[in-house]
């Protein structure tokens, strides 16, 4: 455990509060009104990361459980992040809401953010399904592995309400959960990697060329699953 865990506030030291440097990203935005909406997000980091810290919390117990009874692990691996401030309120700016913590919490469902990646395409439907049945409300699904985007991403992406228990209430967390396989993850992690790069803007031949790489992805997760189901059936 790193020396940053030993304060008496956890982790928190670590946590991105509000840096001024950031300011820069808002664009168009009043500076005050930047600076302002900064300030005030404090709180609605937190009681975010708290849900994040909840979730993650039931997803490494369920991974090491299936490990020990099940012999397999339906997690290959998880990551975590908060959106950052400077991103909430250009977010809220582009879509002409107001650009304050309430609003933030009303209208955006992104600002907890948890990527599960799993071995197998049938793990990814697994962790979906210890999620319904512990009473996590799940309140929008979005299936791009049943429905891949024009692009060729997959993933299955959720919206949870995560109860998180403060010391003088329970307060109901939006996290926005993203389950895909490891070929999915290589696909959208180079993809957005790419992209990035291009600034947003590339050829159609490159762009087929990333469906077809999605494509070839899809092809490895279907033979994969063959290979497991048959690995099931025929041990040893
Ligand atoms: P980040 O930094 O990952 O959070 P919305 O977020 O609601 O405005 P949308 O498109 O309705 O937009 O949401 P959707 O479809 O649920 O996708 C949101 C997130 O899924 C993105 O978050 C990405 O993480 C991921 N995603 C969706 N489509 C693609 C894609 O084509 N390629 C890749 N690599 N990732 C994708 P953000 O906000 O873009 O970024």
């Amino acid at each position: 455990m790193g020396s940053g865990d030993r304060s008496p506030r956890g982790g928190s030291r670590r946590w991105p509060y509000p840096q001024r440097s950031a300011i820069e990203q808002l664009g168009d935005m009043d500076r005050d009104d930047a600076l302002a909406f900064m300030r005030r997000t404090g709180d609605l980091l937190m009681v975010h990361k708290f849900g994040v810290d909840e979730l993650m919390t039931k997803l490494r117990i369920w991974s090491e459980e299936f490990d020990y009874a099940h012999e397999h692990d339906p997690i290959e691996h998880i990551t975590s992040r908060i959106k950052r401030p400077e991103a909430i309120a250009a977010k809220l700016a582009r879509r002409g809401l107001p650009v304050d913590p309430v609003s933030a919490r009303e209208h955006l469902t992104d600002i907890a953010g948890v990527r599960v990646v799993c071995p197998f395409i049938s793990d990814v439907y697994l962790v979906r399904d210890l999620i319904r049945q512990h009473q996590i409300e799940i309140v929008q699904t979005k299936d791009y592995i049943a429905a891949p985007k024009p692009n060729g991403y997959r993933s299955l992406h959720l919206i949870i309400n995560v109860p998180v228990h403060l010391s003088d209430r329970t307060e109901q967390v939006a996290v926005e959960l993203q389950l895909r396989t490891i070929a999915m993850d290589f696909w959208a992690a180079v993809e957005h990697e790419l992209l990035y790069k291009s600034g947003g803007e590339v050829p159609e031949s490159f762009t087929a060329e990333l469906k077809a790489a999605a494509e070839a992805a899809a092809g490895l997760d279907a033979q994969m699953s063959s290979l497991h189901e048959r690995s099931e059936r025929e041990p040893g």
